[in-house]
């Protein structure tokens, strides 16, 4: 029984550390250093190259290091027949509540303009206004959606939610499906996209959505690239129905350095780096589902790949 390791953005040494302290007789093998491929029945990868795991023939399980599974799915060549198990960590929910916060933050608190006004060395005050004023939308209320709903609402935001199927969430407004989109942007003056790539979720932040949405109002996106329609962003941008937007996620990343996004006055980019799953407590889950495997018994976090997530 070996676990084959690929990840080009991930610690190696980091992870190799945290998965031995959890299963001391762990064989690891780390690409491309494979061995035997006959050994290997599960893996641990994040963006593999099409046709690694095809190519191996005692493969049991996959384990991503990443929560989204789209690029995965993508892969024409990927084992249909394998459990493939998302990556459930609270340091990927930690981290997430922080980036969506500190944008949200941001905005309301007027730093942005701030930044725009000091390059023009202009003394002028936007008076604060409180949380309570501020309606939140978060578009997916999965394991990262839920967490950031919570921690906005902790902080006194009025938060609201949307997701596929209802939802009873302490402190949050909640809306399911398409029937009650509509219900649901027309109360978000920011909206927080954390919904995993499907063909359903592909271009929905588009001209609709935005239209939908209150004049002036803000556009937080870390789920993944193709949802977003560019042009129908800045569009929203030129007309005052989007004040600005934070993008983590692009279509192609790294994002290319002629891309006029990176200088658009209303946009901040961040190079997906809103979140990332930590070596220890990622092992620990990752731990969990290998002993799951070797006990015969059901893992957790296994991707829907009907539904795509
Ligand atoms: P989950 O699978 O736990 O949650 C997905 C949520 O989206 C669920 O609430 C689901 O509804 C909802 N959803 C899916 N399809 C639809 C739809 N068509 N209409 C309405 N709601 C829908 O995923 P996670 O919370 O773990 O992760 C979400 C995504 O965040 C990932 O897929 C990834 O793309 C992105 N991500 C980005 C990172 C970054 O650094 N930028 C880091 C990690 C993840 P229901 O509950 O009814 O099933
Ligand atoms: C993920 C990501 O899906 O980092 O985990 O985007």
């Amino acid at each position: 029984m070996a676990l084959l390791w690929y990840s080009t953005d991930d610690d190696v040494s980091a992870w190799s550390a945290a998965l031995r302290d959890e299963i001391d007789d762990l064989d690891l093998r780390i690409w491309p250093d494979l061995g035997d491929e006959r050994d290997i029945d599960m893996a641990l990868v994040w963006l593999p190259p099409p046709g690694l795991l095809a190519g191996l023939p005692n493969l049991e399980a996959i384990f991503s290091l990443g929560a989204g599974i789209d690029a995965m799915l993508a892969d024409p060549t990927l084992p249909a027949h394998l459990p493939l198990c998302r990556m459930v960590d609270p340091s990927l929910a930690g981290y997430m509540s922080e980036y969506v916060l500190t944008v949200a933050l941001t905005y309301h608190r007027h730093m942005h303009l701030y930044a725009e006004q000091q390059a023009r060395g202009e003394w002028r005050l936007h008076l604060p206004v409180p949380a309570a004023s501020r309606r939140i939308g978060v578009m997916g209320l999965g394991e990262l959606g839920r967490h950031v709903a919570a921690t906005l609402s902790g902080h006194g935001f009025r938060v609201r939610g949307w997701s596929r199927s209802g939802k009873r969430l302490e402190g949050v407004e909640t809306f399911a499906g398409d029937d009650e989109r509509g219900a649901f942007l027309a109360g978000c003056d920011m909206l927080v996209c954390l919904l995993p790539l499907t063909a359903e979720t592909e271009n929905i932040l588009d001209a609709d959505l935005f239209a939908a949405m209150p004049d002036g109002s803000f556009l937080v996106h870390a789920g993944r690239g193709r949802q977003l329609v560019e042009a129908d962003l800045v569009e929203a941008l030129r007309s005052g129905k989007l004040a600005a937007a934070t993008i983590d996620v692009f279509p192609i990343e790294p994002l290319p350095a002629d891309h006029p996004l990176w200088r658009h006055p209303r946009v901040t980019v961040t190079p997906h780096a809103a979140s990332y799953a930590q070596a220890a407590s990622g092992a620990a889950f990752v731990a969990d589902n290998i002993r799951r495997l070797r006990r015969g018994d059901p893992l957790l976090a296994v991707v829907d790949r009907e539904r795509g997530y």
